[in-house]
């Protein structure tokens, strides 16, 4: 077929997918299996369904858009470009190059236009869900009657790969049970994943998993030339308001490549010139320069600009109304859409005095409580376990998928898709996510927390039981290398409140840190409430000294964080009496301290007093860096054990007089 006899359509998706191994070609490295399958799905969607506006990626009311196989980036790119967003041909030719905008998968950071961060199989499907569930929130607390100012919807391009992972299985189910009907996945059903075919390994009916989840299911016979088939399948899909819907497109990877299409070699390698050649041949592309982009088909496309602003422009007109009609919701909105706080958001924070005791989770519920009051946007759940991580949000209600109201979400027992929503509540903006659940199954959210770091996203993690001292549930649930392989995250802040008040302090801090996630790290058991009047920092610093050495010149520093803060209270005053002047360093969270200037972390842990001892029930890995060669820790390098928390705690070595009889020895 010559050029001339194409429509319009078709050479439109056929530059997508010569821009896309073009790039791949270029960059000798990239998947351009998705693209050359996926292309016309892809088209179809960005052209006639994709509420959007290149000119303003960051447009709250515009429909999200994931690319769950971020694999196949090019797709997205080439659409990026083409439709008008700020990316040039050059940035296409920048493929996967150090400094590039066109990463070897997508970064939301870093790619104007991109939605969510994708790469890790599944967790982009766990995000649509989130942005989903935000949307659904938001319309219900901001729509007025006759007066629409959220009214988006979530799509996301979902691959063999995506549905195989877990995290995809536990979003679509809550998806299914919460009824989202404006969450369309479009499943690259090409039968082909990176190291075979799909019967080697994924052969049951996807359709009926998604249908039996409560999902509507459509197929698309012919998903590499049928557009008519995929429009009529995003029609129904968008009309359909009860259910998410999924709809297979059954598609040929590498498409065109008349050697490779259909098997696994069109996956993750370049096609090599020859067969680009040749498979611009079989498409019946006239231009064998690589990246032409024929005028016709950019003309095309760049009709999104006009369409987007005029969109835009729309809704900007009816939030200018809302705005004179509703001026309180509008500023609430605004703030939301921001991540700003109200004046006066922390001014129910809860205190308590020395002489009670109460659990680190305990405080953490009454803070949650104390904002919320005051923090609308606040939007928190946990998978099946409020009664013990107390981050019930008393009064808010249920969240209800029907109406979009209620401040607590149920995840049920889906950490892993908890973690992925988190992430999208976040990606989507207007709202402010916490989840949690007991800190041992941190490990069941690492892979969407790590995304949440690397996107510095605001999400914050709540994982309580943080120790051997939760007791009898044993070692399966005892976390005992959580704090520091978290630690070991970049851009995620932990931060283990030594006792209740700081606990509050921990929800203040966390409420102010925008530019990441941070994990809120709570006791199971009682703690006594410290005396905190001589204390010369907060826990905004990160570290301060809770309680100093009479004299103020230290012989031996302990430094704690959590719940064995109080054991270094408790060992100091012994040690005084002693005649060993000693100073409590309460560090709630490292990642704060390492950000104060030398001169306050040299006033915290003064560089002449060599004999300091860390005190924390997990591994000591990593505890040297703050005690140095001279210091000593108290920690965990092993499991725990089953019995009652006081009797594994002692049974393990975190008592008093423990840390008194390590004290000395060090000072020896
Ligand atoms: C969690 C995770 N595991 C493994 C990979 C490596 N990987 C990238 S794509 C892929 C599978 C490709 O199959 P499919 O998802 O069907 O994509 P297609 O080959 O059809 O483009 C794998 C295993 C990954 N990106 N993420
Ligand atoms: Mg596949």
């Amino acid at each position: 077929m010559s050029t001339v006899e194409k429509s319009v359509d078709q050479l439109s998706v056929d530059t997508i997918r010569t821009l896309s191994i073009d790039a791949v070609q270029k960059a000798n490295s990239g998947h351009p299996g998705l693209p050359l399958g996926a292309a016309p799905m892809g088209y179809v969607l960005w052209q006639r369904f994709l509420k959007h506006n290149p000119r303003d990626p960051h447009w709250p009311d515009r429909d999200r858009f994931v690319l769950s196989a971020g694999h196949g980036c090019m797709l997205l790119y080439s659409l990026l470009f083409l439709t008008g967003y700020d990316l040039t041909l050059d940035d296409l030719k920048a493929f996967r190059q150090w400094g590039s905008r066109t990463p070897g998968h997508p970064e939301r950071y870093l790619t104007p236009g991109v939605d969510a961060t994708t790469g890790p199989l599944g967790q982009g499907a766990g995000n649509s869900v989130g942005m989903a569930i935000a949307e659904r929130f938001l319309a219900a607390r901001f729509n007025r009657p006759g007066l629409e100012i959220v009214g988006h919807r979530t799509f996301a391009l979902v691959s063999d790969g995506d549905l195989m992972e877990g995290v995809s299985a536990e979003a679509a189910s809550l998806a299914g049970h919460m009824g989202l009907g404006k969450l369309t996945w479009l499943y690259d059903d090409n039968h082909v994943t990176l190291d075979g075919p799909t019967s080697w390994t994924f052969t049951e009916d996807v359709g009926k998993r998604f249908e039996a989840y409560g999902w509507q299911v459509l197929h698309v016979e012919n998903g590499n030339t049928d557009l008519d088939a995929i429009d009529a399948a995003l029609r129904t899909a968008v009309g359909q308001k009860e259910k998410p819907t999924l709809i297979r497109v059954r598609t040929t990877i590498g498409y065109g490549s008349p050697h490779k299409a259909g098997t696994s070699k069109a996956h993750g390698s370049p096609l090599g010139a020859e067969e680009v050649a040749l498979t611009k041949k079989a498409l019946g592309w006239e231009w064998p320069d690589a990246f032409h982009v024929p005028d016709e088909a950019l003309r095309n496309f760049r009709e999104a600009v006009d369409r987007g602003i005029k969109a835009q422009a729309d809704w900007e007109r009816r939030f200018d109304r809302y705005s004179r009609e509703n001026p309180d919701l509008a500023e609430e909105w605004r703030r939301s859409r921001d991540g700003r706080l109200p004046e006066g958001w922390d001014a129910d924070l809860p205190r308590w005095k020395p002489g009670e005791s109460l659990a680190t989770r305990v405080a953490s519920g009454k803070a949650i409580n104390a904002i919320a009051r005051h923090v609308p946007a606040l939007l928190g759940g946990d998978a099946d376990l409020s009664e013990s991580t107390k981050t019930t949000i008393e009064g808010a209600g249920e969240f209800d998928p029907r109406t979009g109201t209620g401040n607590n979400i149920h995840f049920g027992v889906r950490e892993h898709a908890m973690a992925a929503i988190a992430n999208g509540l976040a990606y989507h903006g207007g709202v402010r996510p916490f989840v949690a659940t007991f800190f041992c199954f941190s490990d069941y959210m690492r892979p969407s927390v790590r995304l949440a770091a690397l996107n510095e996203l605001p999400v914050i993690f709540v994982w309580t039981h943080d120790s051997i001292g939760l007791g009898e549930d044993g070692p399966t649930h005892q976390p005992v290398e959580h704090l520091m392989s978290l630690r070991a995250m970049p851009h995620l802040a932990i931060l283990r409140p030594g006792d209740a008040n700081e606990a509050a302090e921990a929800w203040r801090a966390a409420m102010e840190h925008r530019d990441g996630p941070i994990g809120i790290v709570l006791c199971r058991q009682n703690l006594p409430v410290l005396d905190r009047s001589g204390k010369t920092g907060d826990t905004s610093r990160g570290a301060y000294v809770l309680a100093d050495a009479s004299g103020g010149r230290p012989r031996l520093v302990l430094i704690a964080t959590g719940s064995e803060l109080h054991l270094a209270v408790g060992a100091r005053e012994k040690l005084e009496a002693e005649g060993i002047p000693t100073r409590v360093v309460s560090m709630p969270c490292w990642e704060f301290f390492e950000k104060q200037p030398r001169e306050y972390r040299e006033a915290v842990l003064p560089p002449d007093v060599r004999a300091r001892l860390s005190i924390e029930a997990g591994v000591t890995l990593g505890w040297k860096r703050w005690v140095g060669d001279g210091g000593g820790s108290i920690g965990l390098d092993r499991f725990g054990a089953s019995a009652p928390g006081e009797v594994v705690l002692r049974e393990l070595g975190f008592t008093v007089d423990h840390v008194v009889r390590f004290a000395r020895d060090l000072l020896r």
